[in-house]
């Protein structure tokens, strides 16, 4: 592999230079600061010199690259210049491998093509930008340099590592009926037609009957229209609806529910999460529920990344089990909910994918997310042999026995 050594007045200059003499390929190893000119140190000024490599031939053994490094910067080779160099280089690699989110690229050098393209194809489906430096230096780290050459591989193996992040929501065994599922989030992003729908699937209507029962509560009990909306779905899908406005309401309705109900589905008040007294006011009423009570947390698949964190962080006190993800088919790019979640470490439950009550929602899978990236070939048997049944769980939706 060739060597270079360049000199510049200032770092930047050095790294221009390097660029423009050596292009993409150039990867600095070395860099030193020199003394220059002067006499006794009066006068003296310092220079910037840079020693590495060219070309993506395979990365030499560190004996030969030390030898290389040495000989290209035109010095004789001592045992104690080859052991500091030696030193040198490798607490480079340590600090390659240990600030792997940290460290952004070198300025001025250019990625390898794969990686810079990786990059691209991240950015292009709103991942965060700590996302994707984790993601294109895993690339780093892991590809042979030869391998990086072939940028389908370096993909199909991005998304395997994607996919990874993804953390779906285990539905709990509960022993005593019923299951209790309430849905909070901000204002607007579908709460109430999502418990509808929830209402239909948990139901499970077959035949013309309802094979478990169902009872959806509304805390939305002032707004005129709010009650109205999903007594209408009630109405249409036959599921009984109650209307409760304080702590002690939903505790005698739920307790009239108790052991005798499957599912009880709650809807709340959307609530912006910045408006901290609101937020207090809704949890207040909510602590009437059991424990064992699910509470999700519907967000839209719109909402760009750092906001996402943020709903995430304010919704904290209503200790939400899973996310649902909500009008996932207004969005492309899925990028921006599954690197919030990742940072975040939450997991995903639901995804509603349009307004036509009941049929627009689906179990969360790792499908389910990874077929809105853009620009990504989905290898669905790669992905189906690591992911088995969370890949594609359309049919998945099994109701657990909820029996006493
Ligand atoms: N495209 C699309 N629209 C949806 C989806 N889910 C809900 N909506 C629409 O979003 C709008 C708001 O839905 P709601 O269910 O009333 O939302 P909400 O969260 O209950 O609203 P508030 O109670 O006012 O906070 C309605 O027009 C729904 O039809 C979805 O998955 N895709
Ligand atoms: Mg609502």
């Amino acid at each position: 592999m060739p060597y270079f050594t360049e000199q510049g007045k200032t770092h930047s200059e050095c790294l221009e230079k390097i660029r423009a003499r050596y292009g993409s390929g150039a990867k600095v190893l070395l860099e030193r600061t020199l003394r220059k000119g002067g006499f006794f140190g009066i006068g003296s000024y310092e220079e910037v010199e840079m020693t590495g490599t060219y070309g993506y031939a395979p990365a030499p053994d560190l004996e030969t690259a030390k030898r290389q490094v040495l000989a290209a910067a035109g010095k004789a080779a001592p045992d104690a210049a080859l052991q500091s160099v030696l030193k040198e280089l490798r607490s480079l690699h340590e600090k390659l491998d240990h600030r792997v989110n940290e460290t952004p690229p070198v300025q001025g050098i250019r990625e390898h093509p794969s990686l810079q393209r990786l990059e691209e194809d991240l950015q292009a489906n709103d991942f965060s930008p700590a996302f994707i430096r984790g993601m294109v230096e895993r690339a780093r780290r892991e590809f042979p340099l030869d391998s990086l050459d072939n940028y389908e591989d370096v993909q199909k193996r991005a998304l395997l590592w994607i996919a990874e992040r993804i953390t779906l929501y285990q539905e709990p065994d509960v022993k005593k009926k019923p299951r209790i599922i309430l849905l909070v989030g901000p204002t607007g992003v579908g709460k109430t037609t999502t418990i509808a729908k929830l209402g239909a699937l948990y139901g499970n209507r077959t035949g013309g009957q309802w094979q478990h029962s169902v009872r959806m509560i509304t805390l939305d009990n002032y707004r005129i229209g709010g009650k109205h909306q999903i007594e209408k779905y009630g109405e249409i899908m036959e599921i009984p609806v109650s209307a409760v406005e304080n702590y002690e309401t939903l505790r005698k309705t739920l307790a009239l529910y108790r052991e005798k109900i499957d599912f009880v589905l709650v809807d709340t008040i959307g609530k912006s999460p910045r408006n901290y007294g609101e937020l207090g006011d809704m949890k207040a009423i909510l602590d009437a529920c059991p424990a064992k009570a699910e509470p999700h947390l519907c967000i839209a698949a719109s909402t760009k990344s750092s906001d996402i964190k943020e709903i995430l962080r304010q919704f904290e006190p209503f200790k939400y089990r899973a996310v649902i993800i909500t009008k996932l088919d207004e969005t492309t790019g899925t990028g921006n909910v599954i690197s919030a979640l990742a940072e975040e470490g939450k997991s995903i439950s639901f995804i509603t994918t349009g307004q036509t009550v009941p049929p627009d929602i689906e179990r969360a899978s790792v499908l389910s997310l990874l077929r809105n990236l853009e620009g990504f070939t989905v290898d669905t048997d790669v992905l189906a042999e690591r992911f088995g049944a969370y890949l594609n769980s359309l049919d998945h939706l099994k109701l657990k026995d909820t029996g006493a």
